[in-house]
């Protein structure tokens, strides 16, 4: 039978991607055509997301590709760009550790409680949420002259083929959203004084989006026509897909430049007690319920290494590893790391006000950051599954973080369970996976997911020793 091509656009936050996977019954392999830097700017108006450059590497990505199948394009969630009536961009996006939510919060749950808004939306509270954003965007003259409003991949997908739509999975992150009816949440919208007008109309992984530009065939050497395939266009919902489980009883952490930590369900949890634990539901593929806790991830450490000139990454890792365990701990979860800039300072400030060592050396501050982070990976898992009521047996990692062993390693230590680490391009996976679903090349979820383990190396770690230690930090980072 034949094999298939087809391209995955991936931008995180911390660089973009065009990925080539090539699929068949017994086949899946990726191949990297186009990596580059995603480098938000700083302008006098506030943190922007450098878009034309992101698209200009797609184009360049989907140049070195050679003849594809199909194109799928997944990103990070909730920012968005603003279009005119002639269908222009209005500015650059807003990036998402932008100032302007601070405060906003207050404002929105005047009109509508958190409490409410939990109940109604499933999400977490993230000042970042498309909904806070587009409050804080209020009557700007950017807001009020737009005619539409693409999410990321949304927007992306409109340049490379003029047809414009809201994929669910990652419209699930607007905060707009009502993870029961997988529709819009019309009543709180109102309410919030958003016009559900300015979005395109839902659409759903394995929806066509329309067919490469002719004068995006001629910039990239292609030959038409080419399909653009709806994909989980939140990258984490892509993740997710590429999750290699073997049955039900797992949770999963996508470890990048954020962390993701939780389970697949059935459905949505929306209890008081999940709200209070700050728990996500989001949506994924085929009605699953992406239910997780967003944790700073590898961000902490990526802004460090941006401080201190860029060292090499595994020296510093094998430093790491070197440095006496557990000696000071922050909370990985806490918003106060959200913004950019002086990272060791502030990581410092969090363990001596919790009456912890000070980290000095990169060494130090970087064991602190993976211990801290492993420690958050288990508290979120752990919580995960008594507010579910869903008991797992194995941790799986994909994303970047898995090409860090110790990461992984002290993830399995602390959760006192297994981990299964990989695939590190569980994002691109997932997207080619959808494609080659909807073109009739894989079967349903779970034969996706079976391809996955046959097909892409895994590394396996035991956990070490008991997890007395681990809840010991746990409580200095909780006492009053
Ligand atoms: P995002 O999609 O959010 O941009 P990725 O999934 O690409 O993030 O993960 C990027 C992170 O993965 C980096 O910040 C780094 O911490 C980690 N990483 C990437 N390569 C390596 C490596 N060779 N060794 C250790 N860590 C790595
Ligand atoms: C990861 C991610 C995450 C969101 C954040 C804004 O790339 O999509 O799922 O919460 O970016």
């Amino acid at each position: 039978t034949a094999v298939k091509s087809y391209a995955a656009v991936d931008l995180g936050a911390s660089s973009g991607r065009v990925m080539v996977g090539r699929v068949g019954p017994d086949t899946l392999e990726l191949t990297e055509a186009h990596r580059f830097p995603n480098r938000p700017v700083q302008v006098p108006e506030g943190l922007r997301w450098d878009i034309l450059a992101l698209y200009a590497g797609v184009l360049e990505g989907l140049r070195t590709a050679g003849q594809i199948d199909s194109v799928g394009i997944d990103s990070w969630a909730v920012d968005y760009g603003l279009l005119d009536a002639d269908g222009a961009l209005l500015g650059n996006p807003v990036h998402y550790r932008d100032a302007r939510t601070e405060g906003i919060a207050e404002t929105v749950w005047a009109k509508v409680p958190a409490a409410e808004l939990y109940a109604a939306t499933g999400l977490q509270y993230a000042p970042f949420n498309t909904l806070y954003q587009l409050t804080a965007a209020g009557s700007t003259h950017q807001l009020s002259s737009a005619e539409r409003l693409l999410l990321i991949p949304d927007l992306l997908t409109y340049w490379l083929t003029g047809e414009s739509g809201t994929e669910l999975t990652n419209a699930s992150t607007t905060q707009l959203i009502d993870p029961r009816t997988r529709d819009w949440s019309y009543d709180i919208a109102e309410r919030l004084g958003i016009d559900l007008k300015l979005f395109a109309p839902l659409r759903r992984p394995g929806d066509p989006a329309g067919l490469l530009r002719p004068h995006v065939l001629e910039e990239t050497g292609l030959t038409g026509p080419v399909p653009v395939t709806t994909v989980g266009s939140h990258d984490t919902a892509s993740a997710v897909a590429a999750v290699p489980a073997t049955g039900e009883r797992f949770a999963y952490i996508c470890t990048g430049t954020w962390s993701l930590a939780g389970l697949e369900l059935d459905a949505p949890v929306l209890t008081e007690a999940s709200r209070a634990a700050n728990f996500t539901n989001e949506l994924g593929l085929d009605g699953t319920v992406r239910y997780l806790r967003n944790i700073m991830g590898l961000w902490l450490l990526q802004e460090c290494v941006r401080e201190w000139g860029q060292p090499d990454l595994g020296d510093l890792l094998s430093a790491a590893a070197e440095v006496a365990p557990l000696r000071s701990v922050v909370d990985a979860g806490d918003a106060a790391f959200l913004t950019p800039g002086r990272m060791p300072a502030r990581i410092a400030d969090a363990c001596r006000e919790s009456g912890q060592p000070v980290p000095e050396s990169p060494a130090e501050v970087t064991r602190c950051i993976l211990d801290s982070l492993a420690l958050a990976h288990s508290r979120a898992i752990g919580a995960a599954q008594s507010l579910a009521d869903h008991p797992v047996d194995v941790v799986h990692i994909v994303g970047g973080g898995t090409r860090n062993a110790l990461l992984c390693q002290l993830t399995a230590d602390a959760c006192g369970l297994p981990v299964v680490a990989g695939p590190a391009e569980a994002a691109a996976l997932g997207n080619v996976l959808v494609q080659a679903r909807t073109h009739g090349l894989v079967g349903d979820r779970t034969s996706m997911r079976r391809l996955l383990t046959r097909t892409q190396p895994l590394e396996r770690y035991e956990p070490r020793g008991d997890t007395a230690a681990w809840r010991a930090a746990e409580d200095r980072l909780t006492r009053p």
